[in-house]
């Protein structure tokens, strides 16, 4: 099927460098081809929102951006991304800096998200990522402009945090229920350390429904520091495999074109060679368990169900040995 032909014509077992290099071109290559109709970011560059951007290199496209009623500023740096064909909407976000964490939370309420999945930390290698907009742990409260935001109560999992976090609009007194999950080893522009432990986070974040779209509801909040790299291979990896779901077989699912679609709506999603490998890894692992037919028990199990079946099933020549092939790194 498409996903495993198009993994399959880059990548190369007998030769990880030669595999590197093609992953490299494949990734220029749609970065090209993204660019050939550069996108509109006129309004991020205007010269009062300018210090709203966290990188001056990474800017909301116009087309898709969220439009912000507050008082201060209609902009900020986050796009809605839609993915025809997948009933799956997301909203796509820097993390936020000191002075947008208002403008952040004001986004959270005005499109009635239900939750917040982050995917970096707030600070990386000693460089601050991301302001810390939302309480850390039990029991902390914070107050940015409208908004006062209590963590109720937290679970710790291996690698990653759920938080339920109380947040209350103080002009109204109204209060909503949001849920925050960190994911806390994926370092920029690389990949997180298996498939599994990915697939183990969205398969958490899904079991909160904070990706279905619902009538009452609006998308969740996707962001890393950025908003393009970590957070576009997330919601390449998610929408890939709904389609699937969805469909009930692979056949219509082709990555690049899904890549280019996100790009259209913001700039930039996947940032180097390793994520894109890395979201085609993720999608076939995943694949193979959805494609067994048999009930979801949980991840570690389906992986492993899927290797021993990509041991048996006919394989294409390059394939020699269908472990490696689940390896992360080339
Ligand atoms: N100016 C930075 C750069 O290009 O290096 C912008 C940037 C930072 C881009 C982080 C992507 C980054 O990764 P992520 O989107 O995963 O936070
Ligand atoms: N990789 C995950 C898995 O195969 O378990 C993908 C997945 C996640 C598949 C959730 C199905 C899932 O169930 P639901 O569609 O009910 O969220």
């Amino acid at each position: 099927y498409p996903v495993e032909k198009e993994f399959w014509d880059v990548e190369d077992m007998e030769d990880p460098h030669a595999s590197r290099a093609r992953w490299k071109r494949l990734y220029i290559q749609l970065h090209m081809r993204s660019m050939e109709n550069p996108p509109s970011q006129e309004v991020a560059k205007m010269h009062q929102y300018r210090p709203l951007n966290r990188y001056n290199n990474i800017l909301a496209n116009d087309v898709s951006r969220i439009i912000l009623t507050h008082p201060d500023t209609e902009y900020i740096n986050a796009n809605r991304i839609t993915i025809p064909e997948v009933d799956r909407a997301y909203i796509m976000s820097q993390g936020p800096l000191d002075i947008t964490s208002e403008h952040f939370w004001h986004m959270v309420w005005q499109e009635h998200c239900p939750g917040i999945v982050m995917l970096n930390r707030t600070m990386e290698s000693g460089k601050p990522k991301c302001h810390q907009y939302f309480p850390k742990d039990y029991g902390i409260q914070l107050v940015f402009g409208n908004y006062l935001i209590v963590c109720e109560s937290q679970f710790c999992a291996d690698g990653y945090r759920m938080s339920n976090l109380e947040l209350t609009h103080l002009p109204s007194q109204e209060l909503r229920h949001i849920i925050h999950f960190q994911y806390l080893s994926w370092p920029d522009f690389g990949a997180p350390q298996t498939p599994e432990d990915f697939l183990q986070f969205l398969v958490a974040v899904r079991e909160k429904g904070l990706l279905d779209v619902e009538s009452s509801t609006g998308p969740a909040v996707i962001h890393c520091s950025a908003g393009v790299g970590r957070s576009g291979t997330f919601i390449l990896v998610d929408a890939c495999l709904r389609r699937i779901e969805i469909e009930g077989h692979p056949l219509n699912v082709h990555v690049q074109d899904i890549i280019l679609r996100m790009r259209e709506q913001r700039y930039g999603c996947i940032q180097s060679e390793e994520q894109l490998r890395f979201s085609y890894v993720a999608i076939l692992v995943a694949t193979h368990n959805l494609m067994s037919g048999q009930p979801i028990a949980t991840v570690p199990e389906l992986v492993e169900r899927a290797r021993k079946q990509a041991c048996v099933s006919p394989v294409p020549p390059r394939r020699t040995s269908s472990k490696s092939a689940y390896n992360t790194k080339p």
